[in-house]
């Protein structure tokens, strides 16, 4: 069995996670945290974060590089645009998720509001919780705004890895209790809210709200 390595909390683990149960890929997952990893881990995965692909001898590491390897494996149901175009769009907002959107939710409120107090004993730093939902991400959230037309999709009107990658941030964003201001951003707010009602995302949402006790 093909085994996923990484901590469900993780935006990327929870990409690859969403992208697996779409295609209904059997795998088992170890629920591994990046913190010290030992020399066996750095073999699968050289940087030491999660998430790592083992599938016998083959290791993969980067959540968008397994993502894509799985749909050469597994090209049904197809989760990256046929259309050259299209297919550049879609990685493009994998990209701006995995970057823009996890680098200010990730560190700056996820963080702070989530782990630190919860695994780490620390209080939360509020300033910068503050300047990140106040200055940071809005102008994030103005662009995504700007590129939705309506519809679950963000690219060609069909669910891909685009929208897999756009919304497990905001994931992260709702366990830190944060929202999406339907009034400033409506095309957004349900965007979110369809693509977080969506099997896959919705699962993995309750497992996780279970197993943190939210
Ligand atoms: N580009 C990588 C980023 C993975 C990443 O940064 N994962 C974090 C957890 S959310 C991690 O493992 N951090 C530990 C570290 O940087 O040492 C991917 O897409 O998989």
């Amino acid at each position: 069995m093909p085994k996923l390595w990484g901590a469900s909390a993780s935006p990327f683990v929870r990409k690859v996670r969403v992208l697996l149960a779409e295609k209904k890929i059997p795998h088992e997952r170890e629920d591994l945290i990046p913190i010290n990893v030992s020399p066996e881990y750095r073999k699968i995965s050289p940087l030491g974060k999660i998430p790592a692909w083992q599938d016998g001898d083959r290791t993969i590491a980067d959540s968008s590089v397994i993502c894509a390897y799985l749909e050469r494996t597994h090209p049904e149901p197809r989760l990256y645009p046929a259309d050259p175009y299209e297919y550049a769009r879609a990685l493009w907002f994998e990209e701006y998720g995995d970057t823009a959107l996890v680098g200010v939710i990730g560190p700056k409120i996820f963080f702070q509001k989530f782990i630190a107090p919860r695994f780490f004993n620390q209080p939360t730093d509020e300033a910068m919780v503050r300047k990140a939902i106040d200055e940071e991400l809005p102008p994030l959230f103005d662009y995504l705004e700007s590129q939705l037309v309506g519809g679950d999709a963000i690219v060609g009107g069909r669910f891909s890895i685009a929208d897999i990658g756009l919304g497990t941030p905001f994931v992260n964003l709702r366990h830190a209790g944060v929202g999406v201001d339907s009034k400033r951003w409506p095309k957004l707010a349900r965007y979110v809210a369809g693509l977080h009602e969506r099997p896959s995302f919705r699962t993995l949402i309750e497992e996780e709200r279970a197993t943190f006790g939210l």
